[in-house]
């Protein structure tokens, strides 16, 4: 623990009766000039503390931000080791790739209030403003490149889990991996890779949740606040984390097949009449979704057979 969290948690004891900058600096074993220049970090951060004779330092509010510190204390997984960030930046997912090559380790992650060039696959964007979660993380999975498409369902389903163990949300996963309420965009979810032929290097899973509905966001989106007006940003960010953690455990240890049925229970699109596209546009597949397989490809069932679909866009016919 870093000695501003150590502040930080003398601060969460001491409570409404406050705590003085010399008992702190005594209990941190850091002089009081140093105490008071921590608290002064933790202002700017966004957290409201009070300074007053006889009573001392007083915490009365924590920031409603996905803050390392705030995070950290409220995950029950023990697998991310390392959180980092939590105000603005550019993309969550360019710091983690750089955290990745510099050697970080599985595990790692870094937050971000806001974004300020977000982005979606395929060269799209991701609208990123305040009031939302821009999670980036780094994992390490020995295995083979190819196999790294079903991953990106494993982390859809596990915030999908984390979400409802957390807010016992119902929300409904869209192949192949966005995670949508009520039938509009919360989250969606960016995977990059480094890689040799046959081992990967590192990933790097980048999560875009709408927690407060704020300008910017497409009328397609939705935010966990339309259902939960009392939703705070850091239990959002500690339930996905989690959620993922756990998802994860199982696609390493089982392979798709180990997820494959929660997966397609939570399918949103399951008995939809879909058009597949490419990244080109063309259409790969037309017809039912039957649900995933194995490898986690979409079945879609044309009515003379059906198709496995490893990759590509899904949009609902109309009727
Ligand atoms: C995605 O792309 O859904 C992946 C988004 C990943 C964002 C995270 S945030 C943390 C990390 N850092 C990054 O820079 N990226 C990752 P895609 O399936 O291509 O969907 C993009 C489309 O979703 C856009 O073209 C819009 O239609 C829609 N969209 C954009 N912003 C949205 C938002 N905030 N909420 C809902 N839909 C959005």
């Amino acid at each position: 623990m870093t000695t501003r969290d150590a502040v930080l948690a003398a601060l969460r004891v001491a409570g409404p009766g406050g705590v003085s900058g010399e008992a702190l600096a005594r209990e941190l074993g850091v002089s009081r000039v140093a105490v008071g220049k921590h608290v002064a970090v933790l202002r700017d951060a966004g957290y409201e503390i009070t300074a007053e004779p006889g009573v001392g330092y007083r915490l009365l509010a924590v920031p409603d931000a996905p803050l390392p510190s705030e995070v950290t204390r409220l995950l029950h997984s023990e697998f991310w080791s390392d959180l980092r960030g939590g105000g603005e930046t550019v993309s969550t997912n360019d710091d983690a790739r750089s955290l990745a090559r510099a050697g970080a380790p599985e595990g790692t992650v870094v937050l971000a209030d806001r974004q300020t060039g977000g982005r979606g696959r395929l060269g799209r964007s991701w609208e990123s403003p305040e009031g939302g979660a821009y999670v980036s993380a780094v994992l390490r999975p020995a295995v083979a490149p190819a196999e790294v498409g079903s991953l990106a369902l494993a982390v859809g389903l596990g915030i999908a889990r984390g979400l409802e163990g957390e807010f016992g949300l119902d929300t409904q996963l869209k192949w192949p991996n966005d995670v949508l309420l009520s039938g509009r965009k919360l989250a969606g979810i960016l995977l990059e890779m480094a890689a040799e032929t046959d081992r990967v290097d590192w990933v790097v899973a980048g999560v875009g949740i709408n927690v407060h509905r704020a300008a910017g966001l497409p009328d397609t989106a939705a935010c966990l606040d339309d259902v939960d007006p009392g939703v705070r940003v850091a239990p959002a960010v500690a339930a996905l984390l989690d959620g993922i953690a756990n998802a994860y455990g199982e696609w390493l240890g089982g392979g798709f097949s180990a997820i494959r049925d929660d997966y397609e229970r939570r399918l949103g699109i399951l008995g939809d009449e879909v058009t597949v596209r490419d990244m080109t546009g063309a259409i790969r597949a037309a017809g039912i979704v039957r649900g995933v397989d194995d490898q986690g490809r979409l079945r879609v069932d044309d009515g003379s057979r059906i198709q496995a679909i490893s990759a590509g866009e899904v949009t609902l016919r109309q009727p």
